[in-house]
């Protein structure tokens, strides 16, 4: 089975307009890492439609309270601003209200944070009304805190990033109309889940296993739902090509047949208010049978981003289970990159949605992974970690136990679903 992915690419759309863009960095911070994010945030820039004409750093211990950066860096940006003729000013941190409202005012033009440019992205990408609910509700909750003041001054400052999405117009409204809405919002979300739900329960009654794709932003999570599934998901190389949860069934090597989920990406600092949002979509990863995290094993970040990863799966309560790394691209990635990575993460799996390199591998690990039967194996425990002892107990089932050294020897018989809890003292 050797499917090509399907490509289906975008046109870039048109750059509407022109941004300052502002770094706030710690002094402990190291310049590789710095121009990670500055680099991430230009390529989150582009997908809402802003170039990038010029960018700001500062490093300090402590951030300004009123306005994150200092005064001095303040006159310089508005010069520049000016004399750039930019629409608006990006910082790449979260910023507080009032930092917001006080920095609009002294630089004069519309200033928008990480957080407002992903809902403005993701505003932007809603098709569905389940997205766009999510997305709206959201938007809301980012906006209620903000309310005095500065939506009212944000929205005389024209439209653009930050000020589109399906609540728009709702941000001029009053608290008690957004309370309103927001109660509205979550009850339709409510039962758009229990659809799903239900749509879960006859999945799960029909015994078929379903697979959740999740990663980074852009690390190619629809092309490869594409090169397994032989369907034709949208594709795009640009951040958050995909919102809404696709399905897709695909027959293992065993004949086994499952269902595949792609689901939104991830990213760096996922604003909590866009995750609590946003759980209808990810019930599907939490429900899953085994979860395959996808990373670009071509990009420089890769590891930062595979840890993003986690710590959204840690956030939605669902990073305990079963998972397999799965790294992607390795048409393009450098191979002894790709060696060291296979090394360093225990159940992975080196892929190219692209060229169907390494595809049949990963459909044999998901068939291994979702066999039920036990597996037995041999684990070497140290001593001062006798907790894992117990669980090894809990779980499964212990053949036989010597010492050696500072270890614990177990001979032992586990779920599958167990054994990537233990993956590191598998002997
Ligand atoms: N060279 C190469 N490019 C790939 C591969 N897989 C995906 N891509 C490209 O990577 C970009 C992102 O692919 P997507 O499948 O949209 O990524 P995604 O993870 O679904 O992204 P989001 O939905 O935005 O989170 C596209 O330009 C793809 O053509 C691969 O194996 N090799
Ligand atoms: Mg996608």
């Amino acid at each position: 089975m050797q499917k090509q992915a399907k490509m289906i690419e975008l046109e870039q759309p048109p750059i509407t307009e022109t941004a300052v863009l502002v770094r706030m960095a710690h002094p402990s911070d190291s310049d590789e890492e710095i121009d990670e994010s500055l680099e991430e945030m230009r390529q989150l820039l582009w997908t809402a439609g802003a170039e990038v004409a010029c960018t700001f750093l500062q490093r300090r211990d402590k951030p300004c309270p009123g306005t994150l950066v200092g005064s001095g860096k303040v006159d310089e940006i508005k010069a520049a601003c000016e004399e750039l003729d930019a629409d608006l000013a990006v910082f790449d941190s979260d910023l507080t209200p009032t930092q917001g409202s006080k920095l609009e005012k002294l630089l004069g033009l519309k200033v928008v944070d990480r957080t407002q440019l992903i809902l403005d992205i993701f505003a932007q990408r809603a098709h569905t009304n389940e997205g766009k609910h999510q997305v709206e509700l959201a938007q809301l909750q980012y906006a209620m805190p903000r309310l005095t003041g500065r939506g009212v001054e944000m929205t005389q400052l024209g439209g653009g990033i930050g000020t589109r999405g399906p609540g728009e117009q709702k941000l001029e409204m009053d608290r008690r109309v957004i309370r309103k809405r927001i109660d509205r919002l979550r009850g339709e979300l409510d039962s758009i889940r229990n659809t799903r739900r239900v749509q879960r329960k006859k999945r799960t009654e029909s015994s078929t296993a379903t697979i959740a794709l999740v990663g980074y932003t852009n690390a190619g999570k629809s092309s490869l739902l594409n090169a397994l599934c032989g369907s034709h998901a949208f594709v795009e190389n640009k951040l958050f090509a995909t919102l809404d949860p696709t399905s897709r069934r695909c027959m293992l090597p065993s004949q086994r047949e499952i269902v595949l989920t792609d689901t939104v990406g991830f990213i760096r600092k996922l604003p909590h208010s866009l995750v609590a949002a946003f759980r209808a979509t990810l019930e599907e990863v939490v429900e899953a049978d085994l979860i395959l995290v996808v990373s670009d094993a071509s990009h420089p970040a890769v590891d930062d981003h595979t840890r993003a990863v986690y710590d959204v799966l840690h956030e939605i309560e669902a990073a305990e289970k079963p998972t397999i790394k799965v790294y992607n691209k390795v048409d393009i990635a450098d191979p002894d990159r790709v060696s060291a990575l296979l090394r360093n993460n225990g159940r992975s799996v080196a892929v190219s949605a692209k060229t169907g390199e390494g595809l049949e591998a990963l459909l044999a690990e998901i068939d291994h992974q979702l066999a039920p039967t036990r597996s037995r194996v041999t684990l070497r425990i140290p001593q001062s970690m006798a907790g894992v002892v117990s669980r090894v107990r809990e779980c499964g089932r212990v053949l036989s136990q010597s010492y050696e050294g500072n270890e614990i020897i177990l001979d032992a018989e586990i779920d599958r679903s167990f054994e990537n809890q233990v993956l590191k003292y598998i002997a």
